[in-house]
């Protein structure tokens, strides 16, 4: 597979604003947590080797939603990360299907892309233990603060991209 740092595979990341994206990118590419909360605008690239094999970042800025920039987002994407923020599950997953729409009109083969969906802010729920997202479902509860669970969600997504 060709995915040295000049040809890497491109993931976007998409989701409502403020529900975590910047913050999980920051803390699995650099292993940084920001507390404060800093708009992205557009799209932030970061990139990190995973086992030999280079992977790109899109963090796009949740303003983005329906942007006419889509199709330049979209094109070539090899992976797909939707972020959920469980401290605001409602308006986060209508924001989640409105981007799944958006990618399915803006990725024609959307279907065949792996996909996690990452319910992000873990540290900030008091749970019970009662739900946990089951797995191969593709779905992972995970925090950028304290790192939860962040390198198996998206190792898992990278293990599905090299098949
Ligand atoms: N406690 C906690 N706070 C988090 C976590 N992830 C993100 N945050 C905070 O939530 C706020 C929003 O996070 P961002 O990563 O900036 O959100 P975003 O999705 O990039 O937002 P936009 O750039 O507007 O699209 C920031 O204050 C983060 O510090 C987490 O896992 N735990
Ligand atoms: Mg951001």
């Amino acid at each position: 597979m060709d995915s040295t740092s000049k040809n890497p595979l491109k993931v976007i990341v998409v989701g409502q604003r403020k529900s975590g994206k910047t913050a999980l990118i920051q803390r699995y590419v650099s292993g940084v947590f920001n507390p404060e909360y800093e708009e992205s605008t557009g799209v932030d690239f970061s990139t990190k080797e995973v086992d030999g094999i280079s992977i790109q970042f899109w963090d796009i800025a949740g303003d983005q939603l329906g942007s006419p920039l889509c199709a330049g987002y979209y094109e070539g994407v090899r992976g797909i990360i939707s972020v959920y923020d469980l401290s605001d599950l409602k308006s986060s997953s209508e924001a989640v299907l409105k981007w799944s729409a958006d990618v399915q009109r803006c990725l024609p083969n959307s279907k065949e892309v792996p996909h996690v969906n990452v319910f992000t802010k873990e540290d900030l729920c008091v749970s019970d233990g009662s739900w946990k997202p089951l797995p191969g479902t593709g779905m992972y509860a995970i925090s950028a603060k304290t790192g939860y669970c962040m390198n198996e969600a998206i190792d898992s997504l990278v293990t599905r991209m090299m098949k």
